[in-house]
């Protein structure tokens, strides 16, 4: 609890062009919790240096995840929005958590097998600790509730087990975090290959429909997803894995069933549904490009932004921070 209200925490990285899976499975849900929580919602800059960045496009990639959040309706007089690497303690505390969570974990993290196999040239000793600085990010807030796409899932368990071995081992310090996990959107595959996520790291750009895309750009992506040799639009994941991904993200723009949408296409191709898919998306693309494009306008705004967020969050964070340090047996 913090100013009598439980807390939420979440974050994105700023190491691409965000996606609609970014989108649909993350800062979509985040407006909702706002009045009812109190919400920290990060731009992941140190997480993003675990893969190489091109320097200057990270720093235009850190305001713009800024600005995205805000055009997604995130009032920063609401929410505390801030950069990670403007809040020491994340690193401090993350420092502190390495020395309580086991190589055998982190080996076990699937995400660190994925990004090792993908960059076989740089498999750094942050990427295998990236789930640590994670629940640093978490724990920092005694957040109660993370929301988060389903690829998140392994690395949130670990931050509940981590935030378990330090209470059992000192006493109760940190709250065990909940994720939560929109049901109509935790996973987003990839166009191209939909048996994959989509990643906005994802060389492939027609496996992504990024939040900037022009509409354009997004019917045809859309038109080009692959789907299968059958002509029914059926929602049937195993079988129909390409088919299934369109009508869950067509589900996440219009919030109609399933059902609704199998009945709406029933006797019509594929061409008519991805169409349909791709005007549903653009337009509810529209109004966030618009705000975003005021907002990048704005520079001077998105610091004061960061720096009135990165005070909020740093005054929370060291409260945990020096509580956290005492236990452990440090002179403060
Ligand atoms: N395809 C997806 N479907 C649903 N949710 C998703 N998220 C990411 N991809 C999908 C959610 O977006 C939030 C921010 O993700 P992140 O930037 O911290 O890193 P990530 O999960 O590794 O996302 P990417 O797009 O795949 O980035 P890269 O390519 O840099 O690794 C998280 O809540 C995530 O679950």
């Amino acid at each position: 609890m913090l100013d009598g209200k439980k807390v939420v925490f979440s974050g994105v990285q700023p190491s691409g062009n965000l996606t609609i899976g970014n989108y649909l499975g993350a800062i979509k849900n985040f407006s909702a919790f706002s009045e009812e929580y109190r919400c920290f919602y990060c731009v992941v800059d140190l997480h993003a240096i675990t893969v190489r960045q091109v320097p200057a496009e990270l720093r235009r990639r850190t305001y713009e995840t800024l600005a995205l959040y805000m055009a997604c309706g995130l009032d920063p007089e609401k929410n505390t929005l801030f950069v990670q690497s403007h809040v020491p303690a994340h690193a401090e505390l993350s420092w502190i958590l390495n020395c309580y969570t086991m190589f055998g974990e982190l080996s076990r993290m699937t995400q660190f097998k994925d990004k090792s196999a993908k960059h076989a040239d740089n498999i750094n000793a942050g990427l295998f600790t990236y789930p640590v600085l994670m629940a640093a990010d978490i724990l920092l807030y005694q957040t109660d509730l993370v929301p988060v796409g389903v690829d998140q899932r392994q690395h949130l368990e670990l931050a509940r087990d981590i935030a378990g071995r330090f209470n059992q081992a000192y006493s109760p310090t940190f709250v065990v975090p909940e994720g939560y996990m929109n049901p109509t959107a935790m996973k987003i595959a990839s166009l191209s290959n939909p048996t994959a996520k989509m990643s906005k790291s994802d060389p492939n750009p027609n496996a992504c429909v990024y939040i900037l895309d022009p509409r354009d750009a997004i019917l045809k992506k859309f038109k080009s997803a692959v789907t299968d040799s059958d002509t029914v639009v059926r929602y049937a994941p195993e079988e129909k894995p390409g088919v299934s991904n369109l009508m869950t993200i067509y589900r996440a723009f219009t919030g109609k069933s399933h059902e609704q949408i199998e009945r709406e296409f029933e006797g019509k191709g594929y061409g008519d549904f991805k169409l349909a898919c791709g005007e549903a998306c653009a337009d509810a693309l529209a109004p966030v490009q618009s705000e975003f494009a005021k907002l990048m306008a704005d520079k001077a705004y998105l610091e004061d932004v960061m720096k009135k967020g990165a005070e909020a969050a740093s005054y929370a964070a060291r409260k945990t921070l020096s509580k956290v340090k005492k236990k452990v047996g440090f002179v403060i």
